[in-house]
């Protein structure tokens, strides 16, 4: 499907430096060491209640590794999905009475434009689950001819994964066994389906039912994707066997990046499937998580019509650690209007701190695991002494507002 428009990202002088990033599978912060090239799978939205601020956030995560990358001089493809038939989906449509391709269509197109306003780079390629069917029909096929899924022996049509075909299974997410059955039964699992081998077989092909819509499945028979095959197959398609980095929140660490990890390793027989796992903290509003299930959600639309600069929201969004889960509120937003206008007095200052020592500060916090708290310190000292008429270099302002342009996709 379409992507959205990209705004131009200046270049900045010299070049950064590698970027390193927290794995959850080694559990460390790792050099990612792309070639000239590097890939990114990030997963997109399943399109209703879009685009909260924990999907904003989740996505500026993703889009500041995009631009250290292409600032350390990678070629970056980034590969982005939209879950556009889940379960999640069809309630919702059902709930409110509503086509859920229209609702699908309606949501993906105010996402691109949320996105849009947010000065995210696009990705190069923007799937959605639909259109990729035939693909994931084919490699749900070959995982059955090969012994690694399996067919209910009931009459739904249900095919499921069979984990012990996955001897690294758990490798991902670094959890017990205990755990990964409370996190597949609390986030679209079902353990407790009779005739699975084991209860946290993930779902490949879910048979046709009545008042369902159905696709054609060759000799799978009609039915419908499950939800981590989707995103493997995608990602093997458009990146290759491996990728870089495989992104989203962090209430996708298990089962989905687990089961997507484990499905792609059995197809290519090449592991890890993802060099570093990427996990965001989520945005919780009053304590709780932000969630479409709870319904606690502050939009990026609303704050857009209620005249909120989406360049204060971004500031507002990478103010603590992209790894933190934390909150969303009404100061931290203000703080994020007040950083910024102060930002875009100092980039009009005659004159500055040295700019070459700014950059190179908020280059290195970058590459620590995206420290953004790190840079946007160095950023507010540099304001403040600018303001405060102390620095002779003439060209610093100009090269501090591309850099927040061009590193955090600011524009002041
Ligand atoms: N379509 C799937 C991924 S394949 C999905 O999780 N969709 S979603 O609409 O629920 O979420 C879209 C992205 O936003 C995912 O990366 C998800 O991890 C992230 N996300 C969802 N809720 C939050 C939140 N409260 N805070 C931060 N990120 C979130
Ligand atoms: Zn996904």
């Amino acid at each position: 499907m379409d992507s959205w428009t990209g705004h131009e990202v200046p270049r900045l002088p010299g070049t950064g430096q590698p970027l390193a990033l927290f794995d959850s599978a080694r559990r460390a912060v790792l050099s990612t060491a792309p070639g000239e090239a590097a890939t990114m799978y990030v997963c997109g939205i399943t399109p209703y209640d879009a685009t909260h601020l924990g999907h904003a956030a989740t996505m500026i995560t993703f889009d500041l590794v995009q631009r250290v990358w292409r600032d350390a001089g990678h070629r970056v493809t980034y590969v982005q999905n939209v879950t556009d038939i889940d379960d999640p989906l069809l309630e919702r449509a059902n709930r409110d009475g509503e086509d859920w391709v229209v609702l699908a269509m309606r949501e993906t197109a105010l996402f691109r434009e949320d996105m849009e306003a947010l000065r995210m780079i696009p990705p190069a390629h923007y799937v959605g689950a639909v259109e990729s069917i035939p693909a994931i029909v084919e490699k749900v096929v070959t995982l059955v001819d090969g012994g690694a899924a399996y067919r209910l022996p009931d009459d739904s049509g249900d095919v499921y994964f069979d984990v012990a075909a996955a001897p690294r299974f758990g490798y991902e997410s670094n959890l017990s066994r205990e755990q990964m059955l409370a996190f597949f039964a609390e986030r679209g699992g079902d353990p407790e389906r009779a005739g699975k081998r084991d209860p946290l077989d993930p779902l490949l092909w879910r048979g046709a039912r009545e008042g369902e819509p159905a696709w054609a499945g060759g000799p799978l028979g009609p039915g419908r994707p499950g939800w981590h095959i989707e995103c493997a197959s995608i990602a093997l398609d458009l990146l290759g066997d491996s990728i870089d980095v495989q992104g989203g929140g962090n209430d996708l660490l298990f089962p989905h990046h687990e089961c997507s990890a484990a499905h792609a390793e059995r197809l290519t027989g090449v592991a890890p499937f993802a060099r570093h796992y990427v996990h965001a903290g989520m945005i919780g509003l009053d304590g709780e998580k932000m969630s479409k299930s709870k319904g606690n959600l502050v939009f990026v639309s609303r704050l857009r019509a209620d005249r909120v600069d989406p360049m204060a929201l971004r500031l507002a969004l990478v103010a603590d650690h992209y790894r933190a889960d934390r909150q969303w509120t009404d100061d931290l937003l203000k703080t994020a209007e007040q950083r910024l206008a102060r930002w875009r007095a100092a980039a009009a200052a005659r004159a500055g701190r040295s700019g070459a020592e700014l950059l190179a500060g908020v280059r290195g916090r970058l590459a620590d695991d995206l420290d953004t708290p790190g840079a946007l310190a160095l950023l507010d000292e540099w304001a403040d002494s600018a303001l405060a008429g102390a620095g002779e270099d003439a060209s610093a302002p100009a090269l501090m507002s591309t850099l927040a342009d061009a590193l955090l996709g600011v524009r002041l």
